[in-house]
């Protein structure tokens, strides 16, 4: 009976055909280098991820649980009845705690998660209709720009979009935009935006997190090389590239890059692709910015969005907003 309780849909654009990969090009082109940061999380990268997640130095994890933790029924109790829709649900490990506030104070539980790992969101989806009865599920394999742009009609009067993790401080003052533009289109009004973003703090604490002692971070960036090289039949040989986390003050971010080792020419042969790296040169894989939470506040308020509850931590690492459009 568990399956009649599941869907599944699998995103599409009708760019996705000619698209495919050309980020990875233009990324490549560009001076200095980039890739694109969704290309970390392929299944390895996932399971990577959830590595990162227990590590004692990479704190947002946690920080985030506790807030969830402290405040998952009070959630429940402002929004009342609604569909849960998550972007990057991963695991779902931070989820669970919504679902069980709302599993106890509603007796209708509809949960939508969206990844672009189809791997992960398959054995979560089926480990949480195993654990919550009441569940019905509707699995999203895609980006987060195709989910926003073809979100299936809510199933319940309500809707609550989640986006945890500081995801959103993956995209550029630009590309941030463009999503909070996609997210207020994607609900009506009333329906609700619970966002978790990581805060300003000790360089010292951030680096740490970013250059944790066991490696997993720098084995969680160079696969993304290995996903390319499985993808686009890539020649990257992981061991000529090196990790390279730092906080960047001035634009409060973490910035992660993979630093050529040696002069290497690296080709990608589906896509038809070559591209020479000078020893030492680095490609620019992710950004991890920082927020400062007043100015969040009134960039929501920008976009439509009321903030109508802001949760920290103790020590003010982490915030969790709950906005309403
Ligand atoms: C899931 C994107 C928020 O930026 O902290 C963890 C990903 N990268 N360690 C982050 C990540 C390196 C993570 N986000």
């Amino acid at each position: 009976q568990e399956n009649s309780r599941l869907r599944w849909i699998t995103l599409s654009s009708s760019e996705t055909l000619v698209a495919e990969g050309t980020d990875i090009i233009e990324g490549l082109e560009h001076a200095p280098k980039t890739l694109p940061c969704r290309y970390f999380y392929d299944d390895r990268g996932s399971q990577l991820f959830e590595q990162i997640c227990d590590l004692p130095e990479y704190y947002p994890t946690r920080t985030e649980q506790s807030i969830l933790e402290t405040y998952a029924t009070e959630i429940a109790q402002f929004t009342g009845s609604c569909e849960l829709v998550e972007l990057g649900s991963g695991s779902s490990r931070k989820t669970r705690l919504l679902l069980e506030a709302y599993s106890q104070t509603n007796d209708q539980l509809q949960y939508c998660p969206i990844d672009v790992s189809a791997g992960i969101l398959k054995t979560t989806a089926l480990e949480l209709l195993h654990q919550y009865p009441k569940l019905k599920l509707c699995g999203l394999a895609g980006t987060y720009e195709q989910a926003l742009d073809q979100l299936p009609p809510a199933e319940l009067k309500n809707r609550m979009l989640i986006f945890l993790g500081s995801t959103i401080g993956n995209l550029n003052a630009v590309e941030c935009d463009r999503f909070l533009d996609r997210v207020r289109k994607a609900l009506k009004p009333g329906e609700f935006f619970l966002l978790g973003v990581d805060l300003q703090k000790d360089p010292v604490i951030l680096e740490a997190a970013y250059n944790d002692a066991q490696g997993i971070t720098a084995a969680f960036n160079l696969n993304l090389l290995a996903h390319l090289n499985w993808r686009f039949q890539g020649n990257f040989k992981l061991d000529q590239f090196s990790h390279w986390a730092f906080y960047n003050t001035i634009e409060h971010q973490i910035e992660m890059h993979l630093r050529s080792l040696v002069t290497q020419t690296v080709a990608l042969e589906t896509l038809d692709f070559q591209k020479t790296l000078q020893a030492g040169e680095t490609i620019h894989t992710e950004i991890s910015r920082k927020f400062h939470l007043p100015t969040l506040v009134k960039t929501l308020e920008a976009y439509a969005f009321q903030p109508l509850q802001v949760w920290t931590d103790p020590n003010n690492w982490f915030g969790l907003l709950l906005c309403q459009r």
